[in-house]
């Protein structure tokens, strides 16, 4: 109890600022504010600070811990605070370092959990960034209407927006509600658009979770949409009304939104879709642009490329009404559609360059924002994972059938390749409203986008799909494999003759 009240009172006194100088002395303010551009991830400070992925850390040296209003702690923290837990300087460079360790030595309890999967192993950070946190005022003064802006500067009005208001203008038109399935598979849909334009529902539920990414168990905790990387194909026609609920599960640690490329506005949808664990958001958007867009995670700041390096990019392709077009305006049809997502990973290594592994998501930050800023990649793979387009995984089809291949990439340029095919149309950059090229070798992806290519398959066999930066393909894992049946045409290919010098 003494001690208690002791830490208080002390505690207290330095959060007014009385005796700054012993905090000069122990952590430097100005380097602390760097380094709470990693805290800001999850935390907000300041006037309009509001709860996030973690609470409010206004004027938390002193505070109870867990005793910010309107912040949902973990049962750990709850019990801390229980048990009268005061974040004093002393406890806060302990609870830094490792928050889980940290409530178990606390609480005595080796189940113990910390919401915050965040550790800050450096001493002099530790310190650093706990007198920077001593530099804030207390609680800020609720402010509802400046908490709902998100994201960035952006000017969007959240009333605006709001539904609810008189009759919904969309009550006319058919619903439909589209089961995603997994790539590299596309939802059912029509090529040519039947009746007019329609609302189309579809699900995102980020599930945060241990994926491992090659043959030797290199894991990371992925982040994803549904589960999967890439993320669903969704498929709409132009002038069709995407209805995209996204949820976030409370059993996730991290902030996540959308942001996607084929609509107008507001960051694509990220800066009014932003979700903390156990909420969940509805955006409607019209797709007014024909072709094959890109969709991503995009938080803020480094949370946007660590999110679209941990997984979290998908496509959307948006099709003309009246379906796909030639150069010259002739209709062109696909027997089967192929979804490739390609992402590149930045897997963090130890001392002794081997991979290293991480138990929840976020845990990895520091590292991979320090591994990403390398730009070379350890794992660039098609599906998410080396091999994951071959044997078992690999594309079929038959000889004479039209394929269209969608391929992704969220981040990087990437340049897919048939081997021993070609494109026959090649949309490059996505867009339906520009001619597609023609009998193209390898087209170039750029990233933050999706391209189409479609090519009829002549012979039979089995074909390397992959980026031709072939380091990549055949090191990294960025290959696929399409197994074709049927006759094979002596016409296009024979062996000729093979054997020893004549
Ligand atoms: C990946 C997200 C994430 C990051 C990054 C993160 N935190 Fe947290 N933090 C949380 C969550 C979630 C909680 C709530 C913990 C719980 O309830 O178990 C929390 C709780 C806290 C608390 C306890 C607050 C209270 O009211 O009891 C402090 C202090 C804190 N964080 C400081 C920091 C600092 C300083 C940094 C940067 C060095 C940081 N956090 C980085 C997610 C994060
Ligand atoms: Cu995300």
């Amino acid at each position: 109890m003494k001690e208690f009240v002791i830490s208080t009172i002390v505690a207290f006194v330095t959060a007014v600022g009385v005796i700054s100088s012993a905090t000069a002395q122990e952590g430097n303010v100005e380097a602390g504010k760097k380094i709470f551009r990693k805290c800001a991830a999850c935390h907000s400070v300041g006037e309009n600070a509001k709860n996030r992925v973690g609470p409010v850390l206004n004027g938390v040296v002193g505070r109870p811990a867990g005793s910010f209003a309107g912040y949902k702690y973990g049962t750990g923290v709850q019990a801390a605070n229980a048990k009268g837990l005061i974040w004093s300087r002393e406890e806060l460079f302990k609870w830094l370092a490792s928050p889980r360790n940290y409530l178990r030595d606390y609480l005595d309890d080796r189940k113990a959990k910390a919401k915050m999967a965040f550790r800050l192993k450096d001493e002099q950070q530790r310190r650093d960034v706990i007198a920077y946190l001593e530099t804030l005022d207390g609680p800020p003064v609720s402010d509802e209407k400046a908490a709902d802006i998100t994201h960035g500067n952006t000017p969007f009005n959240p009333t605006m927006g709001s539904v609810g208001s008189g009759a919904d203008p969309l009550d006319g038109l058919e619903r439909v509600r589209q089961e995603l399935v997994l790539p590299p598979f596309a939802p059912k849909h029509n090529q040519v658009a039947k009746g007019g334009p329609k609302v189309v529902e579809v699900e995102l539920v980020v599930e945060e979770k241990k994926w491992v990414l090659d043959g030797d168990g290199t894991e990371i905790v992925a982040l994803t949409f549904n589960g999967s990387i890439p993320a669903p194909l969704i498929v709409v026609h132009e002038g069709d009304y995407v209805e995209v609920t996204l949820i976030n599960p409370a059993t996730n640690l991290m902030e996540h939104n959308i942001d996607l490329h084929a609509a107008t506005g507001a960051l694509g949808g990220a800066a009014i879709t932003t979700v903390s664990p156990g909420e969940q958001t509805t955006l409607r958007f019209k797709a007014t642009k024909a072709g094959a867009f890109l969709y991503h995670c995009a938080p803020e700041g480094s949370m946007t490329p660590y999110h679209v390096t941990h997984g979290m990019t998908g496509s959307i392709l948006v099709l003309p009404r009246d379906g796909l077009k030639d150069d010259k305006g002739q209709s062109l049809t696909y027997d089967r559609m192929y979804y490739v997502g390609e992402n590149e990973f930045y897997v963090p290594r130890d001392e002794n360059g081997d991979f290293k592994k991480y138990e929840a998501a976020g845990e990895d930050l520091d590292d991979w924002i320090q591994s990403m800023k390398t730009l070379i990649p350890t794992h660039v793979v098609f599906n998410g994972r080396v091999g994951a387009l071959t044997g078992k995984g690999a594309m079929k089809a038959k000889v004479g059938e039209n394929v269209l291949f969608l391929h992704m990439q969220g981040n990087r340029d990437t340049r897919p390749h048939i081997i021993g095919g070609h494109g026959d149309y090649v949309w490059e950059t996505g867009s339906f409203s520009s001619p597609p090229l023609k009998d193209q070798e390898t087209w170039f992806i750029r990233g933050g986008s999706t391209g189409a290519a479609l090519y009829k398959f002549r012979q039979p066999g089995v074909y390397a799909y992959l980026n031709h930066n072939l380091i990549e393909a055949v090191e990294l894992g960025a290959a696929g494999h399409v197994v074709v049946e049927g006759e094979w045409n002596d016409d296009l290919m024979k062996q000729v003759y093979i054997g020893p010098i004549k």
